[in-house]
C-alpha cells in the first residue's frame, strides 16, 4: 500500500501542478501571485483513522455532529495548515471577499483546484463489498446560486472523476439565475475550453430557489435514478454504486450517503459518524444517534439504516418515482423545509428511506447562509407551514405551540399537494410517528413515555504537545490575558513574565489549539480578520483556534491565514495583531516546554 500511496502523492503533486488556478493569473492593478510553495499543498498521509463520535443527541441542524461547534478538523488527514497562507493584498482580498460571498475560506478552496484526493473514509468492510455491474444509470442534478467557482467544479469533478461513465447518464447543472457575473462568465468559458462529459447546463430566468430548482433539473434529466447534490460537496470512492444498489432492488427505496465534513475554514475533509435524520417540533432537522435496535444485523456496520428524515441536499431516488410521488411542493421558496416534506411524504405513502453507509459524499459545512431570499422573507416559516398543513395532521399543533405567531399566517394555496396525498392513498402522521419515528417526545394529550437506547462513546480529548509560558522573544516578555483569563472575548498582550502566575500557562494540544490556563482558546474572527486574537470557549472545529509554530518562530494562524506580532515592541502597552507572515522580529514567539 505504501507504493500505491507514494504513487497517489506523486500523481497529486503533478497534477496541482497543473491544474492550481492560482498560478501566475494577472489581475488588475495587482501583482500577479507568487506562486505557493509545495511544501504548503496539502499532504495526504495515512495516519490511524480517529472517526469523530457524536457527544450527545441530536442538536440544530449543522454537520452529522448535532452543531457546528463540534465540526472537528482533527482526523482523516494530516492537513497543511498553512494552505492558507497569505502572501501580498491580493490573496487578502480572495480570502476577505469569499468569506463575504460564500462563507468558507475561498482562498485555500482556489488553491485546492478543481481535482483532489479525499481520504477514503469508508468502513473496512465496505471496501470488501462488490456490487453488481447492471446498476441503474443515474443523471446528477446539482443546483447553485451564487456559488464559488473552484467549489462547483470540484463538485462537478469528484462526480466525473469517481463515478464509472457507464453508470453516469449525466450531470445537470441549474444555475438559479446567479447574481455574480464572473461566475456566469467564468462558467461559461471553462465548459467551452474544457468538454465537460455528459454535463448540462440550464439557467433559470428568475431566481427559484432551491426546491423549484430541483424539479427544473430534474424535469430535464433522463437518466433512471435522480442524484441531488448541493453545489459544494466532494464525492468520495465508490460512492455511487452503494446507493444505487437498493434502488435496482426497491424502486420505491430513496437512499442518503453518509455526509462527510469538509471544514469550512481549511477545507479538510474528514468522516462523519453515522447518525440519521430526525426533526424537532419547531420543524428543523436534526441529526440523530442510531437506535442499538437498528445496528443489529448480520451486515453490521455496513447495512443500510433506515431513516426518518434526511438533510435534504444528498440524495438517490428514482426517476419516474420521484414524479409519482410529486417531486417537490412548487409553492415552496428559495430554502427550507422541503427535506421534512419529502421524508414524510416518502414514509407515509409507500416508500422508504435510508442511509447507506457504504457511501460517502462531503459536504462544506458552513456557519451563516451566504445569501437571503430576494424579498427577505423567512421561507423556512413559509415552507414550513405549507408542509405542517398538508402532512401533520392534528401533530401541527406541536410546531404552533412553539411559534403561535404562525398560527393565522397565510401560506398559498395547498389545495394540490392535500389531493395528491389523498391520491397517493397516504397514511396519517400519527402512523409515521409510531412506527417510524417513536423516539419523538409528543407533549400534551399525545404524549407517549419510554426512552430507547442510543449508542454513545466518549469523545477523545486532544493529546496535548507542550505546555508552558508563550515568550515574545524580541521583548521577552509573555503572551497574556489583558484582564481576566476566563473572560470570554478577552484580548490577549505581551507583559512581563512571571514564573509563579497560573495565568500564563499556555496548553498546546494535537488540535493546534492554545489554551491559556485550562480555561479559554486563543481565537481569531473569521469575517473581521483586522481584530485582534481574543479568548474563547474552545469549540474544537478548528479553523479560527487552530495555530502552528513554523519557521522564524512565526506563530501562524490557520484561518486568517497570518501570523500573531507584537504591534508596537516599545510601548508598554504590548498590544497584538495578526499581520500578513514576513519573519520579522516582532512575529517571533516561542512555546516553552
Ligand atoms: O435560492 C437558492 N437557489 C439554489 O440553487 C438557494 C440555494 N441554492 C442551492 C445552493 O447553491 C446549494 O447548492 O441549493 C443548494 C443547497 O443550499 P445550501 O447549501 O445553502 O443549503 P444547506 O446546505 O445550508 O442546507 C440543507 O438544507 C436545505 C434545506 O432547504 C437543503 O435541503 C440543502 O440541500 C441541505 N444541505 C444538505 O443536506 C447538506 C448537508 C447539510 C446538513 C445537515
Ligand atoms: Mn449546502
Amino acid at each position: 500500500t505504501s507504493v500505491t500511496w507514494t504513487l497517489l502523492l506523486f500523481v497529486y503533486f503533478n497534477f496541482s501542478e497543473e491544474t492550481h488556478s492560482f498560478k501566475n493569473v494577472p489581475v488588475k492593478g495587482l501583482e500577479p501571485q507568487k506562486p505557493i510553495p509545495k511544501k504548503f499543498y496539502p499532504r495526504f498521509t495515512r495516519g490511524p483513522i480517529r472517526k469523530p463520535e457524536p457527544q450527545k443527541k441530536g442538536g440544530k441542524i449543522g454537520n452529522p455532529l448535532g452543531n457546528h461547534e463540534q465540526d472537528p478538523v482533527k482526523g482523516d488527514i494530516d492537513f497543511s495548515p498553512e494552505m492558507g497562507m497569505i502572501f501580498n493584498e491580493h490573496d487578502q482580498e480572495v480570502r476577505d471577499l469569499g468569506y463575504q460571498k460564500h462563507a468558507f475560506n475561498v482562498l485555500i478552496s482556489n488553491r485546492l483546484g478543481y481535482h483532489r484526493d479525499v481520504p477514503d473514509t469508508r468502513d473496512t468492510k465496505c471496501k470488501e463489498k462488490s456490487y453488481r455491474s447492471d446498476l441503474p444509470s443515474a443523471s446528477v442534478v446539482i443546483c447553485f446560486y451564487n456559488e464559488a467557482l473552484s467549489a462547483l467544479l470540484r463538485t462537478i469533478h469528484s462526480v466525473l472523476d469517481r463515478t464509472p461513465s457507464y453508470l453516469l447518464h449525466e450531470i445537470i447543472l441549474v444555475d438559479d439565475n446567479s447574481e455574480f457575473a464572473d461566475l456566469k462568465k467564468d462558467l461559461d468559458e471553462y465548459i467551452q475550453k474544457n468538454l465537460l462529459k455528459n454535463t448540462k447546463l440550464v439557467r433559470n430566468e428568475k431566481r427559484e430557489g432551491l426546491i423549484r430548482g430541483r424539479m427544473i433539473g430534474a424535469s430535464h434529466a433522463t437518466g433512471k435514478v435522480l442524484v441531488f447534490l448541493d453545489s459544494h460537496c466532494e464525492v468520495n470512492e465508490m460512492w455511487l454504486q452503494p446507493l444505487l444498489t437498493p434502488i435496482r432492488e426497491d424502486r420505491k427505496t430513496v437512499v442518503c450517503p453518509v455526509i462527510d465534513i469538509i471544514s469550512a475554514d481549511t477545507l479538510t475533509y474528514s468522516s462523519s459518524p453515522v447518525v440519521r435524520g430526525g426533526f424537532n417540533w419547531g420543524l428543523h432537522f436534526k441529526w440523530d444517534l442510531v437506535p442499538l435496535s437498528e445496528l443489529e444485523g448480520p451486515e453490521g456496520a455496513t447495512a443500510p439504516i433506515k431513516s426518518p428524515t434526511m438533510a435534504g441536499g444528498l440524495f438517490a431516488m428514482d426517476r419516474e418515482y420521484f414524479n409519482e410521488l410529486g417531486q417537490y411542493d412548487s409553492g415552496m421558496d428559495i430554502w427550507g423545509g422541503e427535506n421534512l416534506e419529502i421524508s414524510f411524504r416518502i414514509w407515509m405513502c409507500g416508500g422508504r428511506l435510508l442511509i447507506i453507509p457504504c457511501s460517502r459524499v462531503g459536504h462544506i459545512f458552513r456557519k451563516r447562509r451566504p445569501y437571503g431570499s430576494p424579498g427577505g422573507q423567512d421561507t423556512m416559516a413559509h415552507n414550513s407551514l405549507r408542509l405542517a398543513h398538508v402532512w401533520m395532521d392534528e401533530y401541527k399543533e406541536q410546531y404552533f405551540a412553539l411559534r403561535p405567531e404562525l398560527r393565522t399566517r397565510s401560506y398559498g394555496n395547498i389545495t394540490d399537494r392535500v389531493e395528491l396525498r389523498k391520491k397517493l392513498n397516504c397514511k396519517s402522521f400519527k402512523w409515521y410517528l409510531d412506527n417510524i419515528y417513536p423516539e419523538m417526545q409528543v407533549s400534551g394529550p399525545h404524549a407517549k413515555a419510554q426512552q430507547p437506547v442510543f449508542i454513545n462513546r466518549a469523545q477523545k480529548l486532544p493529546k496535548i504537545i507542550k505546555r508552558g509560558r508563550l515568550y515574545h522573544l524580541q521583548t521577552n516578555k509573555c503572551l497574556v490575558a489583558q484582564g481576566h483569563p476566563s473572560q470570554k472575548g478577552g484580548l490577549v498582550v505581551a507583559r512581563e513574565c512571571d514564573y509563579n502566575d497560573q495565568n500564563q500557562i499556555w496548553m498546546y494540544n494535537e488540535d493546534h489549539e492554545l489554551i491559556l490556563n485550562n480555561l479559554l482558546c486563543l481565537d481569531v474572527s473569521e469575517t473581521r480578520s483586522s481584530d485582534p486574537p481574543r479568548l474563547m470557549k474552545c469549540h474544537g472545529s478548528g479553523g479560527s483556534q487552530q495555530w502552528t509554530f513554523g519557521k522564524n518562530n512565526r506563530l501562524y494562524q490557520v484561518s486568517v491565514g497570518q501570523c500573531m506580532k507584537v504591534v508596537d515592541p516599545l510601548s508598554y502597552k504590548g498590544y497584538v495583531t495578526m499581520a500578513i507572515c514576513d519573519g520579522s522580529l516582532p512575529q517571533q514567539w516561542h512555546l516553552e516546554s
